[in-house]
């Protein structure tokens, strides 16, 4: 099939999961839309900025981990036999990067695997990386995690680790992030490596800062996904008549957004109509933070064994090391 008719048939399936998406979590009695719908262009710019915001401490912990721990870290991989490093949503892994530099340094045997649902981004990352890294092997896999892993898997019996980076695993709630945790158990063989990346409990003002920021970047990042829906699926949502809340329970580390319907309305999406009341919430992202015992707790359900965890120098952020 020639590949733009391809492309187009992909993006219309898209498209259709997309909308039937937002129908369901907007008829649900608290409405919800998915946070994954977040990052369209607009979005994956507001994220950037995000990052770079004082507030936003992630980032900067992660790299910390990775730039100033890298052989620390390297040592969990390194058996002497060669092994396929596949990072899930690996966007411009700028911190996987020096981790990368370091192995090839090394001269480890091993092939890199960024697993993208955007084609765009890979093609950007394998050109940056064989510009900074010319002998590594790279293998690009554009697709769906759980189905890239699987076609991994069934390609080579060469030992996987697999890194699942960024505090991503927060943005599902606990037990989302157990059935993801043990799908990737049930892919793995015995041996095999995840190395994952949680945000720690830390003074709740820390966290309710990073994603309530003064200058209202979380809020247009929230804000965009209705533009979006505005865009993609013919709808008609007043944005100015919405309003970013954030909200952090320290208890159960659930850092919570939503947008608040500031008064009564209709918005038409396709053909489908919903009514908002005045103060009416949707349920927007959820950022889990973590403390130790709930690792762990996670770790062992989903049948993995932790063998080492590495922090940041504030102890806010850790790579955790699991072996299937
Ligand atoms: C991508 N993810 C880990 C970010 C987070 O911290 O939950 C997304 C984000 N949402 C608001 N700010 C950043």
């Amino acid at each position: 099939m020639d590949s733009i008719l391809q492309r187009s048939i992909t993006n219309e399936k898209h498209q259709g999961i997309f909308l039937n998406d937002v129908i369901t979590g907007l008829s649900k009695p608290q409405k919800k839309l998915h946070s994954k719908y977040f990052y369209d262009e607009k979005g994956d710019k507001l994220f950037q900025k995000i990052m770079e915001m004082p507030e936003y401490y992630l980032t900067d912990c992660e790299m910390d981990i990775f730039k100033n721990k890298t052989s620390e870290l390297s040592e969990y991989m390194i058996d002497g036999n060669p092994f396929d490093l596949i990072e899930l949503g690996a966007g411009d892994a700028l911190k996987s990067t020096y981790l990368l530099k370091y192995l090839t340094a090394a001269k480890i045997n091993f092939t890199y695997m960024p697993i993208d649902i955007s084609g765009n981004i890979l093609s950007v990352l394998d050109r940056n990386l064989k510009k900074e890294l010319p002998d590594l092997d790279i293998k690009l896999l554009e697709g769906d995690y759980f189905k890239m892993l699987q076609h991994v898997m069934d390609g080579s019996d060469r030992r996987k680790i697999l890194l699942f980076l960024g505090g991503n695993i927060g943005n599902m709630d606990v037990t989302e992030a157990y059935r993801f945790c043990r799908e990737l158990y049930s892919k793995l063989k015995k041996g095999d490596l995840l190395i994952t990346g949680f945000d720690l409990k830390k003074n709740p003002h820390t966290i309710l800062n990073a994603y309530n920021d003064v200058r209202g970047l979380t809020a247009s990042f929230n804000l965009n996904l209705l533009a979006r829906i505005n865009r993609e699926l013919d709808a008609d949502f007043d944005i100015s008549k919405f309003q970013h809340y954030q909200n952090y329970d320290p208890i159960s580390g659930a850092c919570k957004s939503y947008l608040v319907s500031l008064v009564n309305q209709t918005v038409n999406v396709s053909e489908h109509q919903f009514l908002f009341n005045e103060h009416e919430l949707i349920d927007m992202e959820i950022s889990q933070k973590y403390e130790q015992k709930d690792i762990d707790a996670l770790a062992s359900k989903s049948g993995f064994k932790i063998i080492g965890q590495i922090a940041d120098s504030k102890n806010w952020f850790v790579d955790s090391v699991w072996q299937a």
